[in-house]
């Protein structure tokens, strides 16, 4: 970092992440929303982080982050937040550290960790009743890595790894089921175009203990294939056409914050991303268009 940089961020407010200097993409929805989220947390956090287009956000030995912040591997934070919590008990339970001390421990992962590889020690520390907060980051793919598909990645989206006429043949996993089958503290879905909807749920998400999960839908300008002007419209229509339900679970029931109404057709979202370019020329895949409709009219037709 050289000396304006560091003068530039002495001046921003304590949460501010964009300062740092780093290579971070233009329009970057994942920063977004985890700008969005800071904010409402507030600097006595730790951040357990497994490698991912965020790790570039710090680059040795500086960190945007004015709490702490631990690199792991891409499997491991969930268990590198169990290290962190129970490190903070044993402070507070001999003293050395007051309750007011204490700090909120937040894991930050990508989708690619999330639903897949730290899936099974995200589980773990479910099942542990963990008191930690998950952070997901949702760009659909391994972003960092150049968007190959992840076990996120929607039905017909082009990925680095899906070149066929149909894109990637796999279905999009559904972490929020898979969080709300463990019964968890809270489970939400947000997205940083909608900055209110974001900030409620993480002030409640804050208020409340035990495992706590929000995922947030992040559009990747890089990886989707779009001008990263349109980064914030992109996001607004993934709700508007229902493509990303804004929900929440608490106390063993789902809610759904927004219901789009009336619900713009998915093609105004989709059309607007390089990712989905071959399901509209050189001639219009009418089937698969009609199946990726399909299937969000199933999930609203019950809601
Ligand atoms: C076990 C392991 N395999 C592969 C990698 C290489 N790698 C680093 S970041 C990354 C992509 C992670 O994807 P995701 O969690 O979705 O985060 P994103 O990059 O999209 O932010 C990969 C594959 C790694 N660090 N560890
Ligand atoms: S690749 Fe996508 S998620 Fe990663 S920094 Fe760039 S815009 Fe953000
Ligand atoms: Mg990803």
């Amino acid at each position: 970092m050289n000396e304006s940089t560091f003068r530039r961020m002495k001046d921003l407010p304590s949460t501010h992440l964009l300062g740092s200097g780093t290579p971070m993409c233009a329009g970057c929805g994942g920063l977004a929303a985890l700008q969005g989220i800071y904010d409402v947390l507030g600097t006595r956090t730790v951040f357990v982080n497994a490698a991912g287009c965020m790790t570039l956000l710090s680059v040795y030995p500086f960190t945007p982050f004015r709490g702490s912040w631990l690199y792991t591997a891409m499997a491991s934070a969930p268990a590198g937040a169990q290290g962190v919590r129970d490190a903070l008990d044993v402070l507070l339970e001999q003293q050395r550290i007051t309750a007011e001390e204490d700090l909120d421990v937040v894991v930050l992962t990508g989708d690619g960790a999330a639903n897949g590889m730290g899936l099974s020690a995200t589980s773990g520390a479910i099942e542990r009743n963990l008191d930690f907060l998950y952070i997901c980051y949702d760009n659909e793919g391994y972003g960092n890595t150049g968007q190959q598909f992840s076990a996120a990645t929607p039905h017909g989206a082009r990925t680095a790894t899906s070149r066929g006429p149909g894109g990637f043949g796999g279905y999009k996993k559904d972490l929020f089921a898979i969080w709300a089958a463990h019964k968890p503290a809270y489970v939400a879905t947000v997205i940083g175009s909608e900055p209110l909807d974001l900030a409620r749920k993480i002030e409640k998400a804050k208020q409340i203990q035990g495992p706590r999960l929000i995922i947030a839908l992040a559009p990747c300008p890089t990886g989707w294939d779009f001008d990263p002007r349109e980064s914030v419209d992109i996001g607004k229509l993934a709700v508007k056409t229902g493509v990303w339900p804004l929900e929440e679970y608490v106390g063993g029931k789902v809610r759904h914050t927004k219901t789009p109404h009336p619900r713009l057709p998915v093609t105004a979202y989709l059309e607007k991303q390089g990712r989905f370019a071959h399901l509209f020329a050189p001639q219009r895949n009418e089937k698969l268009l009609e199946e990726i409709q399909t299937g969000i009219d199933d999930y609203w037709a019950d809601i």
